[in-house]
């Protein structure tokens, strides 16, 4: 891909030192709840030896009931699954690194996240935005890698959490309607004492005597293999929809099960991680305890020997490897096709559901955030400058296009239309969140005041400040969500006058989308009869140069 100056030195900055920073707190916690089942087990081992453990059925092929060897269902799942996971394990970690910390607070105060990956305290001297504080990953392990390619990566990531889904809905139907979960669900309490016992074998560097896989699991490994499947996957999807502006600010109680936004963040980034331990675990041992054997119970479903599971498996394998080469390549050559196919598959979803909700208030006062993050470019334009240094008493915002009534507002006359407060939460795209309170003019009376012809769909805002990589940045909206009650053109911002960084004099508020939405440093606007019809024609700066979302609910 030819890649611009400008774009060159927002994906390759020259910092692309990788630093992981844990909270000591954080970090004595993980090892205590690490260390102390190790540490009876060792005990456990030293004076008592190792403990018996029963066999199950499974270690008498001959006399084993239940669900014999994997059917091909349970094979092809199992492959598009490894395909899957590693999409959305790599995408995520692209995802992640645009807002290089976790949080269990939804200010997100620089300072009060219990993880960093970035080596960089938030300067307090000066501005600092959420896309100054980005990292480069490398695309070895991120997909697309590199830095601030957050859009991309939210492409692969929706497009694969379909899959995902689906795979998911397919293989637990199957497993329910056949004999196959007897495999997976534990029917008796021993299953713990068991899968304690296999634990401490483990620890003690033993290897438990292994029933055939072919006909049923050791009971760590059930255990394991369960809360995969039933526990970090579902809870991987509800924490992933409950980072939706959408959602969260209709449904405000639905986030807070996971402690808010960044509690789901947080815990949809160690769902993250328990997949990878998961893999590593998993692997290692079908490598250690009959390789070729386990190969051909999950590639060709017979209980054997022969290498052509394994030959099989590594191509398998290779083919996977090849999809993350093949990925980077359409991410980089083909990225507009890819936001295409993305918006194909979800926009029609979002359109039923997501789009559907409308905001409501639910934070108090005392929940406003006390930091917010600022993101963007601060206009540089003389004209924005000399309005700002007397309080924008000379602004004017002209509204024109497709209207029956355009005009021309000062400050004033966008007030004498009639003023509404919200308090919300924003969410960026990137990660961080914030509560803050509005106060402005609901679009709605604006549309009611300039009367748009019919012809208009939607409605571009221009910004007198620039996008990531220069020339102006603009958004659109569609009329429907922009009639929505708390759509607003804000001009305050908890109690005061917007400040110049978040977005004086005027700004948007939509609080069902992401926040890249939001225009700041509002100069014009104008009805269009489609987003289509301006900029690259994706829908905005965002859209056009970064390959967001049209419709950002989630
Ligand atoms: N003109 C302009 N508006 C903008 C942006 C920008 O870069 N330029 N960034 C957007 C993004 S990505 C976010 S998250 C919000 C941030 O608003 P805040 O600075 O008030 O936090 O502003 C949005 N509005
Ligand atoms: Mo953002």
């Amino acid at each position: 891909m030819q890649v611009t100056e400008a774009e060159r030195a927002v994906y390759y900055p020259q910092d692309r030192r990788f630093r992981i920073w844990i909270r000591p707190k954080v970090l004595l916690l993980l090892a205590v709840l690490a260390l102390v089942p190790l540490i009876f087990a060792w005990l456990q081992g030293a004076f008592w030896g190792l403990p018996y453990i029963m066999s199950n059925s499974a270690s008498a092929p001959a006399t084993a009931s239940g669900p014999h060897g994997f059917p091909i269902w349970i094979r092809c799942c199992h492959f598009f699954n490894l395909f899957l996971t590693f999409m959305l394990i790599r995408s995520g970690l692209s995802i992640l690194m645009d807002h290089p910390r976790l949080y269990f607070n939804d200010g997100c105060t620089p300072g009060t996240e219990w993880i960093r990956f970035t080596p960089l305290k938030v300067p307090t001297d000066r501005i600092w935005t959420a896309k100054d504080d980005n990292r480069y990953i490398s695309p070895l392990f991120g997909l697309p890698g590199y830095c601030h390619t957050v859009g991309v990566a939210r492409c692969w990531h929706f497009i694969n959490v379909y899959g995902f889904v689906l795979t998911g809905v397919f293989f637990v139907s199957g497993l329910l309607t056949s004999d196959q979960w007897q495999r997976l669900v534990p029917t008796s309490w021993a299953v713990f004492v068991q899968a304690w016992n296999t634990f401490v074998t483990y620890a003690n560097f033993h290897l438990p005597p292994e029933p055939d896989g072919f006909y049923g699991y050791n009971a760590l490994q059930q255990l394991a293999y369960f809360a995969t499947i039933f526990i970090m996957a579902p809870v991987s999807i509800l924490t992933g929809l409950a980072m939706s502006p959408a959602l969260v600010n209709r449904f405000p109680a639905y986030t807070r099960i996971f402690g808010g936004r960044q509690g789901a963040r947080s815990i949809h980034f160690l769902m993250l991680i328990g997949f990878i331990v998961f893999v590593v675990v998993h692997v290692t041992l079908v490598a250690l305890t009959g390789f070729a054997r386990n190969m051909n119970h999950i590639v060709l479903g017979v209980d054997d020997a022969r290498p052509t599971g394994m030959v099989l498996g590594f191509i398998g394998i290779a083919l996977v490897v090849l999809s993350w080469v093949a990925a980077h390549y359409i991410s980089w050559h083909f990225p507009r096709g890819l936001q295409h196919a993305e918006k194909a598959l979800m926009q029609p979803v979002k359109m039923v559901t997501l789009d559907r909700f409308i905001p409501q208030e639910h934070y108090t006062r005392e929940q406003i955030s006390p930091h917010f993050w600022p993101n963007g470019r601060m206009p540089e334009r003389e004209d924005w400058k000399r309005l700002a240094a007397d309080g924008f008493k000379d602004y004017k915002l002209k509204i024109g296009g497709l209207v029956e009534n355009p005009a021309e507002l000062s400050l004033e006359d966008l007030r004498a239309l009639g003023e509404q407060e919200t308090i919300t939460m924003h969410h960026c795209i990137q990660g961080w969140s914030g509560i803050a309170q509005w106060r402005g003019i609901p679009m709605r009376r604006m549309i009611a005041h300039v009367k748009p012809n019919a012809g208009a769909q939607a409605i571009a805002f221009y910004s007198f400040g620039p996008a990531l990589f220069g020339g102006t940045y603009y958004e659109t909206q569609d009329l429907y969500n922009a009639m929505k009650p708390e759509c607003l053109l804000a001009l305050e911002m908890n109690g005061k006058p917007l400040p110049p960084v978040y977005g004086a004099p005027l700004r948007l508020r939509v609080e069902n989308q992401l926040g890249y939405k939001m225009i700041k440093w509002i100069e014009r606007i104008e009805f269009i009869a489609s987003e289509k019809l301006v900029g690259e024609g994706e829908g905005g700066s965002n859209e056009d140069e970064e390959y967001f979302d049209l419709l950002p609910n989630i």
